[in-house]
């Protein structure tokens, strides 16, 4: 009963071009550069307050209120969410200029609201 170790061997190449694929599409991957980034809002700032990406890099922001419904408005690429405390909201952009983009709480949330503000750095 020896046929099922020769049936290892044969099925032995396919493993192989199967490996091939897959190398192939984490390569694939890599050429499309990404991040995600986690940003907390609370009175009166957004955490982390910078903000670095390069330009043509897809970026997802993951966003959340710890206290008030506040805003997150990035006016320049024309994108803004509203934040409700525990609720997460997906933001995704791809700058593709570099330059210093503000980004803002463009709802009112209190004595410290218009000092609520931070920056998206595109390199
Ligand atoms: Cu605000």
């Amino acid at each position: 009963m020896r046929p099922p170790r020769r049936r290892i061997l044969l099925a032995a190449p396919g493993l192989a071009f199967a490996s091939g694929a897959m190398l192939g599409l984490t390569s694939a991957a890599r050429a499309q550069p990404s991040l995600k980034v986690a940003v907390t809002a609370s009175k009166f700032k957004f955490t982390p307050e910078q903000i670095r990406v390069r330009r043509g890099e897809t970026l997802t922001l993951v966003l959340t209120s710890v206290d008030f419904a506040h805003g997150f408005a990035i006016p320049e690429l024309g994108l803004r969410r509203d934040l409700i405390p525990g609720q997460e909201v997906e933001l995704v952009c791809t700058p593709v200029n570099a330059g210093r983009l503000h980004l803002i709480c463009d709802n009112f949330c209190g004595e410290g609201h218009d000092d609520m503000s931070g920056w998206l750095i595109v390199e």
